[in-house]
């Protein structure tokens, strides 16, 4: 069924998708009309709160719970002991490979705990304040074990994260371009390089990260029905009541979890935590209903951290600049326990940091590694921006030692547009694209050859601010997932989505997604989609998730996977409403059915002027007086969609930094970014979602870091020493979009969640090297703070 898109009719109306209309949701959202999940109230609700350890790793040696239980207020105090049979966060992690070295995770630590901020008893309360002030009188006894903090000594095994398990080492997951068929012997052409070739050696880092979202994770868990009913500030209420079920040993028919509006994600809240699994086990264990509702600092601390990275690269290439070899080695730190996707975060890294451009031959290894520190999980982007950063920095390189323009390096070596569909070095088959059409746009945005020429001026005459042109040009793999892939990594879960569409009888149209927003406005977006397929107002269509009651099936949101997979699953279940309404349309016009055709939500009789609405039929169904013989009463439709690859965005992202090359300060001068992600359904929101994520991955470069100190203490634990940048810290972004659309969904649409992340963090450092070079850096240690990149300036070299 094609829809019919003729803008030159006049009596069509005007096409929802493609229109900048503002977030229907963000009215409840913004005027306090809506429930988080710490708003929920239930009658004889108990509240809870955590006894952490302060040590990143210790021997349990004694809890003293006696003090706390006599505190006003207090019902129970609640150790690992008690409730060491639920098993429910260590079954999260799905093995990246058959010999993954997975610590128990428990969800009260029992005996020894493996990083500060591990819940060591559980103190509930009548009220929250009250289960505070009483978490205070929890005497705890440690006996301090050795604690490992940098991933490069766990990788050397000398001391244990964990010590009965012999080794840090979790997981080694490699790719070879030779062994799988993809290409060439990478080995082979890094020699060849050295002999009558170039070869680029780097080490980078990547930093920890921290998702900081706006609303702290909160769960609220009802025992006491039939069906427990578990409320969490989740992007995965469905994952999480399959895990719930599998692990806890309770039926799925019995939990339902509702995600209610969530304040944002990143990623940090694809996760079921210790937090959700000790709830639950506390409420189980006193019959009643139970909320637990973490402090800002407590998010910081022990909700998962991202990236975490040490990366070397080899690139060799021919002295004309064409690239023959990419070689990644990869270590990745995991933390004190493997999350959800854990090991899996890094190892999507094997299929980008190849990029969009031509390797001959290609290796990527990757090996994660236990510490004593806070567990490291998907931060938005989630192993792209790490890939995309290695490759982004090793191109401006290899440009550098050519002494050539790094956009006509890339240019030599990327996949020209006449060439897609194009299969990788990796073996991912990209469907669509056009770099040269992207990078001609944000050239001439930019005024690439003005600020070049600006660059030259400054360095000429000495000018104590230089000035940089950071380069980045991206790919993505979005769309998580194609089930066939997810098996490949192990993972538990396939990659498809669920929609189901009711057509009520009053015209109005009830959309049931099984993806669970946090903040990307896909009420709106989905509206916009459903009105045009189904032609019927905007106003008029509903759109319901994140209950598993509601929504029973669906595999949630990540990956920037909502709008390919979850919206083409609509699309679907769409059709198949149309197709339903054609028998009724045809008998109530005693027409046959190939004489109609769908227009603007009415089916008419081609030729004559009669015709009936769809919302018409809905009606008629309802009334059911007059249907067709042996015809079921109902038009509703549903569809679950396994896409069949990834979509693939792309852009190319240019930023001027002016470095102060007597301070080290930094100022942005210039962003422009273009980004190719197929047909645009909302211009508003994608602008919204590129705007955030540009500030997240430029945070990255400049600002944020998560540091311990060297006994394992979080010393960035708040937001005084965590720097998260606000509106008032960047620029005014130039964006634009050119539209390759993808051929892998029914719209052509590519993901968009991810995309400024992914591809700003290079352009930034690129631009900050490319200022210094002169003076002898090529590299700087993120984040670039003026003082790293005037220590960097005195010392010739980057300084960690
Ligand atoms: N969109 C569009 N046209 C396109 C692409 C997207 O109109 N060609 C719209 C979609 O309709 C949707 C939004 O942009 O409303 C994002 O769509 P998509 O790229 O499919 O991403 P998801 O909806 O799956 O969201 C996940 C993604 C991820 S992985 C992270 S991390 C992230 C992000 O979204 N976290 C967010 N954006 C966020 N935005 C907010 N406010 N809060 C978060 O936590």
């Amino acid at each position: 069924m094609t829809i019919t898109d003729d803008r030159t009719d006049t009596t069509a109306p005007e096409l929802e998708i493609g229109k900048a209309r503002r977030r229907k949701e963000d009215q409840r959202l913004i005027t306090g009309r809506t429930r988080w999940t710490d708003n929920i109230q239930l009658p004889g609700m108990l509240h809870l709160a955590m006894v952490r350890s302060p040590f990143a790793h210790a021997t349990i040696t004694a809890i003293n719970t006696a003090e706390a239980k006599a505190a006003p207020g207090v019902i129970d105090v609640v150790t690992g002991e008690d409730i060491k049979d639920v098993q429910g966060v260590n079954a999260n992690a799905w093995p990246i490979t058959a010999d993954q070295v997975t610590p128990t995770h428990l969800p009260v630590a029992v005996e020894r705990v493996a990083c500060a901020g591990e819940i060591v008893a559980v103190v509930v309360a009548r009220s929250a304040a009250a289960a505070r002030d009483a978490a205070e009188l929890v005497d705890v006894d440690y006996d301090e074990l050795p604690a490992v903090l940098d991933l490069k000594e766990a990788a050397a095994d000398t001391v244990l994260a964990h010590p009965d398990l012999g080794t840090n080492k979790s997981a080694f997951w490699k790719l070879d371009s030779a062994e799988a068929g993809t290409g060439g012997d990478v080995d082979a052409a890094i020699a060849k390089a050295r002999e009558d070739g170039v070869v680029i050696e780097r080490e980078f880092r990547q930093q920890r990260l921290i998702p900081a979202f706006m609303e702290p994770r909160s769960v609220v868990v009802d025992p006491t029905g039939e069906q427990m009913v578990v409320w969490s500030a989740t992007q995965i209420p469905h994952i999480l009541r399959f895990l719930i079920a599998a692990t806890m040993g309770i039926p799925e028919s019995k939990v339902r979890v509702i995600a209610p509006d969530v304040g944002g994600g990143f990623g940090g809240k694809l996760q079921t935590t210790p937090e959700e699994f000790a709830t639950i086990a506390v409420a189980r264990r006193l019959g009643k209903p139970c909320k637990y509702t973490e402090t800002r600092s407590e998010s910081l601390l022990s909700g998962h951290h991202g990236r975490d990275q040490w990366q070397k690269l080899t690139l060799s290439a021919e002295k004309d600049g064409t690239v023959t070899g990419l070689k990644v080695e990869l270590l990745a730190d995991m933390g004190a326990y493997i999350a959800i996707v854990g090991g899996g975060v890094p190892v999507l890294g094997a299929w980008m940091f190849n990029s969009i451009y031509k390797f001959p031959a290609y290796q990527f290894n990757c090996q994660t590694v236990l510490t004593n520190k806070t567990w490291v999980d998907a931060y938005r982007g989630a192993g792209r921006p790490e890939a995309t950063f290695g490759i982004e920095r090793m191109m401006d390189e290899l440009a550098a030692e050519l002494g050539r323009d790094p956009l006509e390096v890339r240019e030599q070596n990327w996949i020209r547009h006449e060439e897609f569909p194009f299969t990788t070095v990796a073996g991912m088959t990209y469907d669509s694209g056009n770099y040269e059409a992207a990078t001609a746009k944000a050239k001439e945005l930019f005024g690439y050859d003005e600020l070049r020429a600006e660059q030259k001026r400054r360095r000429e005459s000495n000018d104590p601010v230089q000035l940089g042109i950071g380069v980045s040009t991206f790919t993505e793999m979005c769309g998580l997932a194609p089930s066939r892939i997810l098996g490949q990594l192990n993972y538990g879960a396939g990659g498809w989505e669920h929609a189901s569409i009711r057509m009520l009888a009053t015209g109005k149209v009830e959309v049931v997604t099984g993806v669970s927003p946090h903040g990307q406005g896909h009420e709106t977006a989905w509206s916009q989609i459903v009105a045009d397929r189904l032609g019927v107002p905007f106003e008029d269509v509903e759109v319901l998730h994140g209950d598993t009651q509601t929504s029973p099936r669906g595999l949630d949101t990540y990956g920037s996977r909502s709008l390919v997979v979850g919206a083409e699953a609509v699309v679907r279940a769409a059709d198949r409403v149309i197709d339903k309404a054609k028998v009724f349309a045809a008998h109530l016009l005693e027409a046959s059915e190939d004489d109609l055709e769908f227009k603007a939500g009415r089916f008419g009789v081609k030729g004559t002027d009669k015709g009936i609405g769809i919302a018409e039929i809905a009606l008629a169904t309802f009334a059911a007086h007059n249907l067709p013989d042996g015809a079921e009463p109902s038009i509703d439709a549903d569809a679950t969609f396994d896409p069949d690859n990834f979509s693939f965005p792309h852009g190319t992202h240019l930023c001027a930094m002016e470095v102060d090359t007597e301070t080290g300060a930094t100022t942005m001068r210039k962003y422009v970014c273009v980004d190719d992600i197929g047909t645009i359904i909302n211009p508003l929101i994608v602008e919204g979602q590129v705007h955030g994520g540009l500030v997240q991955g430029i945070a990255q470069a400049l600002w944020e870091g998560a540091e311990y100190d060297e006994q394992g203490t979080l010393v960035t634990g708040s937001f005084v020493d965590y720097t998260l940048p606000t509106a008032a810290d960047t620029i005014s972004f130039v964006t634009d979009h050119t539209t390759s659309p993808s051929t892998t969904n029914t719209l052509g649409t590519k993901g968009v969640g991810e995309a400024g992340t992914i591809a700003s963090t290079p352009a930034v450092v690129n631009a900050i090297v490319d200022a210094v070079r002169p003076l002898g850096v090529d590299d700087i240690v993120m984040p670039c703070t003026p003082e790293r990149v005037w220590k960097a300036i005195q010392a010739g070299h980057p300084v960690s």
